[in-house]
């Protein structure tokens, strides 16, 4: 006979959304130095030298590079204080953020 006090075996899983990473997109300019660029990579993104400079070099070159992955509001902080110390600077440095597909 079945027990009419059991309970239906169904679970409710809270719908947690997986969070969506951000990059963070350094864009070329023809007017922050080299150096500047490669010393506010390594400031603000702890990055070390030649990482730093290989990242300055690539958007330097192919226009972009992503310099890192990451939660959301760590990438608008990050690309924000970035931009600060240009805009201090004097340089138009440009960072961006936007979604991983
Ligand atoms: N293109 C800049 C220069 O030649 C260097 C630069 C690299 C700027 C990457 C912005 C981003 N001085």
């Amino acid at each position: 006979m079945s027990d009419s006090t059991t309970k239906p075996k169904t679970t409710t899983r809270p719908k947690l959304e997986k969070p969506k990473l951000y990059k963070i997109i350094l864009f070329n300019d023809d007017y922050t130095p080299r150096e500047f660029v490669t010393l506010v990579l390594r400031a603000v993104f702890r990055l070390n030298e030649e990482t730093g400079y290989r990242i300055m070099m690539t958007a330097h070159k192919l226009g972009s590079c992503v310099v890192m992955v990451c939660a959301k509001d760590i990438a608008e902080t990050k690309a924000a204080e970035a931009m600060d110390l240009a805009k201090e600077a004097g340089f138009p440095m440009l960072m961006k953020t936007e979604p991983e597909e």
